[in-house]
């Protein structure tokens, strides 16, 4: 057929379907059958104060040029730029808001903030073919179907908690996670830093903590830990992908590590030994008052305790407090509090109401996992709910925020069934379909949802130590938590989500991604 005037192509069903397949699925989408095709002459500009998004321009460059080969240039004239980046006043959009606008001409991100410009670039991103995510130069057409989408999220706490403590992840793991994250619109990463196996940052003023604590893992490897230097270049790779990261010290309970390397923190400790003959607890290794106690490599929980009654504990707990409050740009810190199984009653209430001052003076705001609900703590705290909604709602009624990780939904450490060889199985067995079906608005029981932050999805590492371990547990349940996060309830629904998310299994193999092939899923 002869067609006259301009003549515009018009979408590929596959670019079409990429249209229909974003996750988290956006507030509103609308494809109106046309095609735009990113070619070597495409230009970026940015329109807004000045070197707002110069980050957010530099990384769309970076995204584009392994796949597609091509060098984009900064427009003459920001105006007439193939992809132009944005900030305008809409207050719709909120902190994290943003409309693409895609013509057969131009690509248009506006929104109030860099967040929202860098949400939208992740839309994008998803829209284009999946050879986008390649690491050579692949001969595409780089088409992406014309339309316009408004999107913002519901939840302004989407995160992700990896513990670095069972096993150590080095740097590159943690940017590597940094980055799945981020591509499905994620912007917390909670650290577990330490714990009964293993302390893994750097404490100036208690250089034994990461230089003796550090140095085993579960298992009995080497462990390792992050130097105060590296631990802010992970906060930088994480800020430009708007990540916040929130540190975590647990205490007063699993905290073996710090008493094995400062022996005056230890009250007298019974540490289950490996190997023992009826299991790790029936032949405990007693370690007196003020001797350190042995490293410790098992997966036993809940044995191990700070002492109120010592001094030095208050010593201790301020230092690492401050120097890790001085290096974490984020308003704030975590201090862990669960199970402390051999923590008096009494003396743990004293600590968490201690913890709160204590974070509180170093202008941090607390979080800690439920159980601080003991506490006497307030609207200024926040409890992260994960295994008891009583300790939740107890927490809510005292005013305070709540983050939701129920375990038997959102853990990725538990086994997707009983054949997963990776991964624990306490809570439940974890499928791709109970890591999407539930509401965070309604999941505790008499709270009100004005008081749920988010959700935030934790990944234990007792039995993973590669990436791609962490992969497997990850994809395809973070993806879940993800359109959780950020899709409203009435746009979300297991058959819509698992039909899109197949459509990721190839842009997840271009990345290298090592997922699991879950059966609820119609994989492309
Ligand atoms: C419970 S969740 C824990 C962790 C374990 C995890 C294993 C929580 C606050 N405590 O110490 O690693 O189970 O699934």
């Amino acid at each position: 057929m002869l067609v006259l005037g301009s003549c515009k192509k018009s979408a590929s069903p596959e670019a079409t379907a990429a249209f229909q397949n974003v996750v988290p699925a956006p507030v509103s989408a609308s494809t109106d059958g046309g095609a735009f095709f990113l070619t070597k002459d495409a230009t970026i500009g940015t329109e807004g104060p000045e070197g707002a998004l110069t980050g957010v321009a530099a990384y769309l460059t970076n995204l584009l040029k392994p796949a597609t080969g091509f060098e984009l240039t900064t427009a003459a004239k920001p105006a007439d730029a193939t992809i132009l980046l944005a900030l305008t006043d809409n207050a719709e959009l909120g902190e994290e808001g943003y409309v693409l606008s895609i013509s057969s001409e131009q690509i248009k991100i506006t929104a109030q903030k860099a967040a929202g410009v860098f949400y939208g670039i992740q839309t994008l991103r998803q829209l284009l073919p999946e050879a986008i995510e390649a690491k050579e130069v692949q001969s595409a057409s780089w088409e992406v179907a014309t339309g316009e989408i408004t999107d913002k999220p519901s939840y302004g706490w989407r995160g992700s908690m990896l513990d670095v403590a069972r096993h150590f992840f080095p740097m590159d793991n943690v940017k590597r996670y940094i980055d799945h994250i981020a591509m499905y619109k994620m912007n917390r990463l909670h650290l577990h830093l330490s714990d009964d196996q293993g302390w893994r940052i750097e404490i100036k003023s208690w250089p034994n903590l990461a230089l003796h604590g550090g140095s085993t893992e579960v298992g009995g490897d080497k462990g390792g830990y992050y130097t105060q230097e590296e631990y802010k270049e992970l906060i930088a790779y994480a800020q430009e992908r708007f990540i916040m990261i929130i540190p975590e010290i647990d205490m007063p309970g699993h905290i073996n590590s710090a008493l094995a390397s400062y022996g005056e923190l230890n009250g007298g400790t019974s540490v289950p030994m490996e190997g023992a003959p009826n299991g790790p607890k029936a032949n405990p290794l007693l370690v007196k008052d003020s001797q350190p106690t042995p490293l410790y490599t098992g997966m036993e929980v809940g044995f191990s305790t700070l002492r109120f009654e010592k001094e030095v504990t208050f010593k201790f707990i301020n230092d690492v407090v401050r120097e890790l409050s001085e290096i974490t740009p984020g308003p704030y810190f975590h201090v862990g509090g669960d199970e402390a199984h051999v923590t008096k009653k009494p003396d743990y209430i004293a600590f968490v109401n201690k913890f709160t001052e204590i974070v509180k003076a170093n202008n941090k705001i607390m979080i800690g996992w439920e159980e601080i609900a003991q506490g006497n703590i307030n609207e200024n705290v926040v409890a992260q709910h994960w295994a008891n909604p009583d300790y939740a709602r107890m927490a809510a009624e005292k005013g305070a925020s709540l983050i939701l990780s129920p375990s038997p939904k959102v853990y990725l450490d538990m086994q997707y069934d009983s054949l997963t060889k990776l991964g624990l199985h306490w809570a439940a067995y974890i499928e791709a379909d109970v890591a999407y079906n539930w509401d965070p608005a309604t999941q505790v029981e008499g709270v009100d949802a004005a008081q749920v932050l988010g959700v935030e999805a934790p990944l234990w590492s007792e039995t993973i130590d590669s990436m791609s371990d962490i992969e497997y547990l990850l994809f395809p349940r973070i993806t879940a938590v993800a359109e959780l996060g950020w899709t409203p309830s009435e746009k979300r629904g297991w058959e819509g989500y698992s039909a899109r998310i197949g459509s990721h299994g190839p842009r997840w193999n271009r990345l290298g991604i090592n997922y699991y092939p879950s059966k609820k899923i119609t994989w492309k």
